[in-house]
């Protein structure tokens, strides 16, 4: 084995069919040669983006039981990575999470995967943004998308815009305690996308295609990938870079197909993102 091997959280819902959160992030960390552990945010029938008439059983009382387990096994994380969530005070139970069960030198993801398109899920308001902004001083890497930056920053989101607007979304989220944002769906140019990486006051761009607007379950592909290349020893500007990547080939790969709407077929393209680690 040549890398290191690491233990990651993911903590996120199951959506039971619609390809995203824990069916996303498992197989994807798991083909970047990482040992997986999970804390189910809630249970639901599908995704909420396209469906209707989903269920929703919202885990958040089991977590506290689970924690003290774990406190009492000593268990601790190279790596927790925290995406949908099924309450507001879910949020502070994560919190608690991210800020005591790292082991030294871990790293904590944050993925606020709670809004695109400028709009919030169904699921969540005003309220569930405010607790969500209380985790970006317990992240070191936020990995939200422009709408997701604009509610958190309390900015207003535009479907286009200059540097300069980029620029004010980035200390804004700094300003709220963010350390190092990667912030996705960037693009100054018809057809063109791409990732912004702020660290450390230096900020990096990689733009990239941009194939169609708002494919489900790309931004848990994109934040899944990013994690597993992070853990893998690469910068956050190359797995930023190597997520974007193989998040372009699983949207092609799924083009053409109507009846796969609810999610890209990231499946097929793990091969590649093998060969990029
Ligand atoms: O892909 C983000 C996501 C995760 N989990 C659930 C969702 C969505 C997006 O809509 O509905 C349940």
């Amino acid at each position: 084995m040549n890398y290191e091997y690491k233990k990651i959280l993911t903590i996120q819902d199951i959506s039971c069919v619609g390809q995203c959160s824990l069916t996303v992030a498992l197989p994807i960390l798991s083909a970047c040669g990482m040992e997986t552990a999970i804390l189910p945010s809630a249970v639901l029938s599908t995704h909420t983006a396209g469906f209707s008439g989903f269920t929703f059983r919202d885990l958040t009382d089991d977590m506290p039981a689970i924690i003290e387990h774990w406190r009492r096994e000593k268990i601790s994380f190279d790596c927790i990575y925290t995406g949908y969530l099924g309450s507001i005070k879910q949020v502070g139970y994560v919190k608690d999470i991210l800020d005591t069960m790292g082991k030294e030198g871990s790293v904590r993801v944050v993925d606020p995967a709670f809004a695109d398109n400028g709009k919030l899920y169904p699921i969540f308001n005003d309220e569930y943004v405010a607790a969500m902004r209380t985790l970006l001083p317990s992240s070191d890497i936020l990995v939200p998308n422009i709408s997701e930056a604009c509610f958190l920053s309390g900015m207003e989101y535009k479907e286009s815009y200059d540097e300069a607007y980029i620029d004010g979304l980035l200390s804004a989220l700094v300003k709220l305690g963010a350390s190092t944002v990667v912030l996705t769906g960037v693009g100054y140019e018809p057809n063109m996308t791409g990732v912004v990486v702020y660290e450390n006051g230096k900020k990096s761009y990689y733009p990239h295609r941009r194939i169609a607007k708002g494919c489900h379950g790309t931004g848990d592909v994109y934040a899944s990938a990013f994690t597993g290349a992070l853990l893998r020893g690469h910068s956050a500007y190359d797995a930023a870079k190597i997520a974007a990547d193989y998040t372009v080939i699983c949207i092609e790969n799924t083009q053409g197909d109507a009846d796969h709407w609810y999610g890209v077929k990231f499946e097929t393209a793990l091969p590649e993102l093998i060969k990029m680690l």
